[in-house]
């Protein structure tokens, strides 16, 4: 970064203290990642410089070969990271995870038809219909949740509330939801109540292709995910479809939503999609899973409330109600120990979103870190420690300074 440093030294000067903040820090954001250099230096190439609208070989700009050879072929890593075949069609240009939710909604749906999706404050989704979202004005919502007891979703629950309220689409795929989804149970659901099913797979995409969860292939009709959270690729997303849907749902990306795609983006994906196919990438997946579950077990040790018992993917809620503190506090001693988190309400949470009851937790950044099941345990004893003495923070947070100088970033 000599140029830059050179030539704008306030930016560069943040990149660096953005940089020695990420390196001296324990990320335990679940949605977040550290892509490799690879990924990176595909982000950074030239392909920011060109306009492609359109869709590959009908663009409306000259000098598309490049482009459009880009695009094909990351279209089919996608297909192939996936396990699937033609007959679903690929879409790589949406920018990130909401427009391409949005462009399915307005691809499928009628105004005022109805979604069926989980409640935000259950795990869900702010584009699965949050009133504060366009989701949630544009269409009826009905929410199902996690059972009370199970805090599990409740299969049985979810047919009912289909069968009663007739939906035209059903979305399964959360941000806050730590147990396996049985998308092949939805589908069933789905089939039943004539509706449309989407995957929002955006955390456990990665998981998918690194066979640590089941796939939402051929249950789902649509699938869009993210690119950057398990998957560790660049901030983009995409959506895959049955190919009847592709005519409906890709005209509402562009030129619907979008102008001209992020093609340096889509070539950054396409690096992250190779990765994902490889031996190495599937030992990361099971890493990860490995890592939550410990970390589970280690803070439940600790006297901690983990929603729904564990964990089966990447993520945990913890409920913090009998640690006498409530999530937002929890989450500034956590990052002034250099712990760094999301406070998260838990289901059917007696506290406001600003304030819930529960911070979330994930293990896909301290895996691509190199962590292990025991630097979970020491994390678990540093999270205990804080929250139940504030005063220690400051120490913790120099020996969480020391301990990630042995666990670099990526680079
Ligand atoms: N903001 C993401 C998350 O943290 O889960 C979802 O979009």
């Amino acid at each position: 970064m000599r140029t830059l440093q050179k030539q704008d030294k306030e930016i560069f000067d943040l990149i660096k203290k953005e940089e020695k903040r990420q390196t001296e820090t324990i990320d335990l954001i679940a949605s977040e990642n550290y892509p490799s250099k690879a990924v990176r230096e595909a982000l950074g190439s030239i392909y920011v410089a060109k306009y492609s609208e359109g869709r590959p070989y009908k663009r409306y700009y000259g000098g598309m070969e490049n482009v459009d050879a880009l695009e094909i072929l990351v279209e089919q890593r996608v297909r192939k990271a996936f396990g699937i075949r033609e007959e679903w069609a690929v879409n790589v240009q949406p920018y990130s995870g909401s427009p391409a939710n949005y462009a399915v909604y307005r691809g499928i749906l009628e105004r005022g038809d109805t979604i069926l999706s989980l409640d935000l404050s259950h795990g869900g989704h702010l584009t699965h219909g949050s009133p504060v979202s366009l989701s949630g004005t544009d269409y009826r919502i009905v929410h199902y949740t996690v059972d009370r007891k199970t805090q599990q979703l409740d299969y049985d629950a979810i047919a009912k509330l289909a069968l009663e309220t007739r939906p035209q689409l059903i979305i399964a795929g959360y941000s806050a939801y730590s147990r396996i989804i049985d998308f092949a149970a939805f589908g069933k659901i789905a089939q039943k109540v004539g509706a449309r099913l989407m995957a929002d797979t955006a955390h456990i995409t990665g998981l998918i292709m690194g066979k640590m969860h089941p796939s939402p292939f051929p249950h789902a009709d649509i699938v869009t995910t993210t690119t950057h959270k398990t998957l560790r690729g660049p901030r983009g997303a995409m959506i895959i479809c049955r190919e009847e849907l592709r005519e409906k749902i890709f005209p509402k990306v562009f030129p619907g939503l979008q102008g001209g795609p992020h093609n340096h983006t889509i070539a950054a994906i396409g690096v992250a999609l190779k990765e994902a196919m490889s031996p190495a990438f599937r030992a990361y997946a099971s890493q990860i899973v490995k890592n939550a579950k410990q970390l589970a077990k280690s803070l439940q040790q600790l006297d901690f409330q983990i929603i729904s018992g564990g964990t089966d993917n990447h993520v945990m809620l913890v409920d913090l109600r009998n640690k006498d503190i409530l999530g937002k506090q929890a989450q500034e001693l956590l990052e002034s120990s250099g712990i760094v988190a999301n406070r998260n309400t838990i289901p059917f949470d007696p506290n406001p979103p600003f304030n819930p009851s529960g911070v979330r937790f994930g293990t896909p950044a301290v895996t691509t870190r190199g962590m292990k099941e025991k630097e979970m345990k020491q994390i678990a004893s540093w999270i205990s420690e804080v929250i139940s003495n504030p005063a220690s923070a400051p120490r913790v947070k120099k020996e969480v300074a020391s301990f990630c100088k042995q666990f670099p970033i990526p680079d």
